[in-house]
Formats: structure tokens, C-alpha cells, sequence
């Protein structure tokens, strides 16, 4: 079935147009939806929308917040299965992990419903006598929020939540691959009660987050994609002093020492570069080995690597669905190619896959005997590829772990309490793992890199209240 998509303005679903087409990855016959694209007009309108509804929503009482974000959270809950199916047949993920996701994304807004009751303020103790102070958190406005297609409902939700919790109003452009999830997730937040405005969707390609970021009447954005867009987003946010936070790419380092248990090793390489098609900004795709256990931990990640079964993301059996686009795929494989023109060795995967339905298919990619200033270890692939490379111990792996430009997740295998700590202090990533992949964080936790990987603050759990409110400071005298 192919469903046909709106945008959602004050409350209405908006009619386009049928500009585009969201195909299933695992069957390109398949087309999961066809959406209109919007401009310009349907980006002022959302935003005057959003602006109207403003005041009454900032007013609201929290419990009214409260309220709508948990019934949101119990009705994705509810639905679990019917959106993993979709989220799945539309992004490509395994029906486990779509699933999966799905379910973070309700928890998302069950968290946010108890933020939105919680008081953030504070209050201090002047040191004039009869004078109380205080800091207050109020709602900013509206928020513009641009996301990603590899986690087309958790992102959305992760954002939205707490931006509607603490009493702003949205505007959310999903990305162009993955329309239908963002558009059930509005469909969703529609149902169940959001007053008119407070919520809405446009579809459409760059240029609806271009206007969005350049609009003059959205007080904050929160962008969730690549380096390369981040900076254009930051840049037009800056110049008119809008908020802005970026959460962008990452080339995660997972160190393996030799006093790792190799099992616990392997496993944390193989989740961490691989589920999710290793399109996750948290994936692993550098594994960095200590010699000791160098050799054995390469053949046991090959071996591990080869016997992953890839295929369609709907079918129970599959561990790695395919790729999300042919465009996404090219790249893939031209990382492979230059990977090993540097000198780096294919020992596993890294082939186009053909399977009974036309599909953006490849096998996992494993490229030993890197040196850590090739390409393939310093630019993001954001696919199932990942390189190793052998260190003589600690302190080397350290030092290239620590290397190039971005900083999100850093994971260490060891048993060593003396190194782990050292890692954890001294390795430049906003989110370190230890004896974990670098990958799948808890839905109620900070979330954010440092350097080129994150800009503009922490998203999720109790941080996320810093972004999505402003400080206001107040003086009584009695
Ligand atoms: C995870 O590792 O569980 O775009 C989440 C991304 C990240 C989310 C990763 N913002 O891949």
C-alpha cells in the first residue's frame, strides 16, 4: 500500500502535490509513499501557525503538557508493531531494531511528560537583606527542528518532547527519505488533542529547512544530519541570533586491549559498526587493537562478520537490512574502493548483494591493517564499514583514537580499571563506553559530542531543559 502524505499546518492535514516518492530499501517496487514538497509559503504559514498558538501553549498549565505528551507516548506504545513495520519497510532497519526504536520514541515523550511537571527554576539567597532571588525557566518560542532519516521517529520524538514539554511550539522538516514515519508521528500528536499550531510538519526537500533556519519569526533549531549542512544551519541561525544546536557525524573509535575478553570485544565491534546498517552517528567504524590480541580478535571479527545475515529488513531472520538509498550505497562502496587503494586490506564483506527484490543491499564491510591517518579512518561512511587498526599498546591507541575532527562516542573493551579510567578522562568524545559498543544510548540520558560532532549543547534527558527554555532572573523585595 502506498500511502499518500500531507503536511500538517494549525492543525489541518495540508494536501501538495505529489512531488516525491519514499521507496522501501529492501524492495524498490515498493513504494511506501508518495509526498508533496513544500516551500517557502507552507514554511511561513507552519510558523505563523506555530507562533499563534505560542502563547496560550507557554501558558498552558504543565499537567496540560503533561497530559498530551503521555497519552502521545502510550498511543506510539500502543502502535508499536504497526509503526515498526512501517518505520522499518521505510528506513530499512530490522523489524527488531525498528521496533525498537519505535518504543524509545514513546518513552521519549512518557520522560518528557514528567519533565514538563518538574520545576527547573531556582531560587537563591540574596545578599541584600529583604531581597529574594530567583531564576525562572520560560518557554522560548517556536522551535524549527531539521532531522534525520536514520532514526525517523526517535530523533523527531527526542526533540519535539521536550521542546513541547517546556511550552514552545514546533516545526519539524523530517528528511526526505523517510517522510511517512515523521508524518505518522504528526498524524499521532494531532490525534491526540495537540492544540492547533502547536505541532507541525512540512515535507520537502532542503530548501523547507533552509527557510525554516532563515525565518525570521523561529526562535531556535535543533539539526540533527551532516557537517557539511550543520555549519550552513549554524551560520544562518547565528547571523539572525536564533538558538542553535547541532548534533552532526562522528568517527567513533572502539579501543580493544589485550586484556579484553576477545567475545565481549568482537561482540561491541559487531553491533557497534554493523546494526543499524552502521548508519548510526554513534556507530564504531575504527577498531583500535592492542598487538597481543590483534590477530585473533581480527579473524574471530571477520568470521563474525561474514556469517551476518543480510536481507530484507522485514524478514525475522535478518541482522542487517540494506542500505538506505542507491546514493547512500555508491558511497559505501566508493570508501571501500579508496580503503583499499590506500593500502587497507578487504578481509570481509564490502560487496554489492543481490537478492530476490531489487535493493540497496552489501555485505559488512571489514578493512584490516589501516594506518590511522587514511581517509577511511578520518571521514565518516555512515554505512556497514569498518576498518582496524594495531597499535603497540595503550598509549598509541589512545593518541589516535584521539585524532581528527570530531568527538561523539569512544568506546574501550578491557578489563583494566587502570586504563578504563584513563580513557574515560583523557579521550576527546562527548559520550564514552565502557565494555559496550559506542552505539545505543538510553533514551533519558544526555546525548552530545564535543568538536566537529556537536554544537550548541546537550540533547535528552535533564539537559535538555537548557536548551528548550530561557533563564529569566528575578529580584523581590518584600
Ligand atoms: C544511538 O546510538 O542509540 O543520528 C543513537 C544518530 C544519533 C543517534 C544515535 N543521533 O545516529
Amino acid at each position: 500500500m502506498t500511502d499518500t502524505l500531507t503536511h500538517f499546518i494549525a492543525g489541518e492535514a495540508v494536501a501538495g502535490a505529489a512531488a516525491g516518492e519514499s521507496l522501501n530499501p529492501s524492495n524498490t517496487n515498493d513504494v511506501v509513499a508518495r509526498y508533496p514538497a513544500g516551500g517557502k509559503a507552507e514554511v511561513d504559514a507552519a510558523v505563523a501557525a506555530a507562533r499563534a498558538a505560542f502563547p496560550a501553549w507557554a501558558d498552558a498549565s504543565p499537567e496540560v503538557r503533561s497530559d498530551l505528551l503521555d497519552k502521545v507516548g502510550s498511543t506510539i506504545m500502543a502502535r508499536a508493531k504497526e509503526l515498526g513495520q512501517l518505520l522499518s519497510r521505510e528506513e530499512g532497519k530490522t523489524i527488531a531494531e525498528g521496533t525498537g526504536e519505535v518504543m524509545r520514541a514513546a518513552r521519549i515523550f512518557k520522560y518528557f511528560a514528567g519533565e514538563a511537571l518538574r520545576r527547573h527554576g531556582r531560587t537563591l539567597d540574596s545578599t541584600r537583606p529583604g531581597i529574594d532571588a530567583a531564576t525562572y525557566r520560560e518557554a522560548v518560542g517556536v522551535f524549527g527542528l531539521v532531522t534525520p532519516w536514520n532514526f525517523p521517529i526517535a530523533i523527531p520524538a527526542w526533540k519535539a518532547a521536550p521542546a513541547l514539554a517546556f511550552g514552545n511550539t514546533v516545526v519539524l522538516k523530517p528528511a526526505s527519505p523517510t517522510p511517512a514515519t515523521a508524518h505518522a508521528l504528526a498524524a499521532i500528536i494531532h490525534e491526540c488533542g495537540a492544540p492547533a499550531g502547536v505541532f507541525n510538519l512540512v515535507i520537502g526537500d532542503g530548501k523547507v529547512g533552509q527557510a525554516i533556519v532563515d525565518h525570521e519569526e523561529v526562535d531556535g533549531i535543533s539539526f540533527t544530519g551532516s557537517q557539511g549542512i550543520g555549519a550552513r544551519v549554524a551560520e544562518g541561525a547565528v547571523k539572525r541570533q536564533a538558538r542553535v544546536q547541532l548534533e552532526m557525524g562522528g568517527k567513533n573509535p572502539l579501543v580493544v586491549l589485550d586484556d579484553a575478553d576477545l567475545d565481549r570485544a568482537v561482540a561491541c565491534a559487531i553491533d557497534g559498526a554493523f546494526y543499524g546498517t552502521g548508519q548510526r552517528c554513534t556507530a564504531s567504524s575504527r577498531v583500535i587493537v592492542t598487538e597481543g590480541i590483534h590477530d585473533r580478535f581480527v579473524e574471530a571479527l571477520v568470521e563474525r562478520a561474514r556469517a551476518l545475515r543480510v536481507g530484507d529488513a522485514l524478514d525475522p531472520a535478518t541482522q542487517i537490512g540494506p542500505v538506505v538509498s542507491d546514493s547512500q550505497l555508491e558511497q559505501n562502496m566508493r570508501y571501500v574502493r579508496i580503503a583499499t587503494e590506500e593500502g587497507g586490506r578487504l578481509a570481509a564483506g564490502g560487496e554489492r548483494l543481490e537478492m530476490t527484490n531489487p535493493g540497496y543491499f552489501m555485505s559488512p564491510a571489514v578493512i584490516a591493517d589501516t594506518a590511522p591517518d587514511m581517509r577511511i579512518n578520518s571521514e565518516e561512511v555512515f554505512g556497514p564499514v569498518v576498518s582496524t587498526v594495531r597499535v603497540k599498546d595503550y598509549d598509541e591507541a589512545l593518541a589516535i583514537a584521539n585524532r581528527g575532527q570530531f568527538g561523539l562516542s569512544a568506546g574501550i573493551v578491557t578489563n583494566s580499571l587502570k586504563h578504563s579510567r584513563h580513557f574515560r578522562r583523557n579521550v576527546r568524545a562527548g559520550m564514552v563506553m565502557v565494555n559496550l559498543p559506542t552505539a545505543g544510548v538510553d533514551y533519558h540520558v544526555p546525548f552530545g559530542g564535543t568538536r566537529k560532532s556537536s554544537y550548541g549543547g546537550r540533547e535528552q534527558g535533564f539537559a535538555a531543559v537548557e536548551f528548550y527554555t530561557q533563564m529569566k532572573t528575578v529580584y523581590v523585595a518584600g
